[in-house]
């Protein structure tokens, strides 16, 4: 056994500029050897995946839309995949939204449609995702998704979103056990705080990362790094017997009180 992921084929979804988390994970795969195939949901974070991707040197990158609202999208974008590369080794799913204004204030006033709106993408897309994907693992492969502590304790401001990541851990589980007799595993990261587009004028992220710098145990913040080193794990054989887990990468903040 070894490192290498050569030969291998990886779906990363959700890379929408070089912060990123996705953008980690491609780089970490790419850096061990792996063919990479990216999904973008907005027309306008094309150019900017596309530009990414070529700074990749030796890789001979896909692309495809895929919008996770859209079932046919899905179906699509998988049987293109299927078309072109035929199998498939694994994916990264780091897709999640929620309204902006429904991550602040108090989470009794969350709307019906602001609630579905973040569990049918930031949750339900992964077992769409898994579904459409599965028929091209057929010689088994691993399913990453990212989630937040937000989805086990509650977090100020993460509200609805924290109920979509509770329901995504769930689903990893479920999946997990849909998936094994496939030799399909699914975990997830737990990803402490990292500054990217999404994070972006939501809370007060200065004083999240500050509070990490004074009492996480490794008392730095978790870099993209990281997370797409802990992917590149998940998806190898090293990681050959864990499915249904969910690893935290937060400078060990999850064991704080
Ligand atoms: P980014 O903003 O870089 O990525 C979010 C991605 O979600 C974008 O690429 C966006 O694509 C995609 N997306 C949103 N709606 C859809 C849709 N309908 N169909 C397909 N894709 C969609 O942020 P992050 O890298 O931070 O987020 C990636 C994941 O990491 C998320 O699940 C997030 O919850 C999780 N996470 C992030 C942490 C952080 O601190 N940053 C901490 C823990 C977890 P597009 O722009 O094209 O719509
Ligand atoms: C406790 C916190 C801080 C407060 C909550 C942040 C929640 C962030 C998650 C979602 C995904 C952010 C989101 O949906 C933003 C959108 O409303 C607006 N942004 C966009 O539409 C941009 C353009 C696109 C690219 O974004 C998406 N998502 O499509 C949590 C933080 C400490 C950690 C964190 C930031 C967690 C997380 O899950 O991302």
């Amino acid at each position: 056994m070894n490192f290498s992921l050569e030969g291998r084929t990886y779906v990363v979804m959700g890379v929408a500029n070089k912060r990123s988390i996705a953008w980690g994970i491609a780089q970490s795969l790419h850096n061990a050897g792996a063919r990479l195939i990216f999904t973008y949901a907005a027309e306008r974070f094309e150019k900017s995946v596309r530009d990414l991707a070529d700074s990749l040197e030796g890789q001979d990158a896909l692309f495809y839309q895929c919008d996770v609202t859209d079932d046919e999208s899905i179906t699509e974008t998988f049987q293109q995949i299927q078309n072109d590369v035929g199998t498939i080794h694994g994916l990264a799913h780091c897709i999640a939204f929620a309204n902006k204004d429904e991550l602040k204030g108090d989470f009794l006033n969350t709307s019906r449609d602001g609630f579905l709106t973040a569990h049918n993408i930031s949750s339900y897309s992964l077992t769409a995702v898994a579904r459409a994907a599965q028929p091209l693992m057929s010689e088994g492969g691993g399913i990453v998704t990212l989630t937040y502590l937000g989805g086990e304790r509650v977090v100020p401001n993460y509200n609805v979103m924290g109920v979509a990541k509770a329901s995504l851990d769930a689903s990893v589980k479920y999946l997990a056990e849909s998936l094994g007799q496939h030799s399909i595993r699914v975990n997830a990261i737990s990803a402490g705080p990292i500054r990217t587009l999404s994070a972006k004028g939501v809370g007060d992220f200065n004083s999240i990362l500050k509070d990490i710098e004074e009492r996480a145990p490794l008392r730095r913040p978790t870099t993209q790094d990281e997370v797409g080193d802990t992917a590149y794990f998940l998806l190898s054989d090293f990681s050959r017997g864990v499915t249904g887990e969910i690893i935290h990468v937060d400078s060990g903040f999850h064991i704080i009180g």
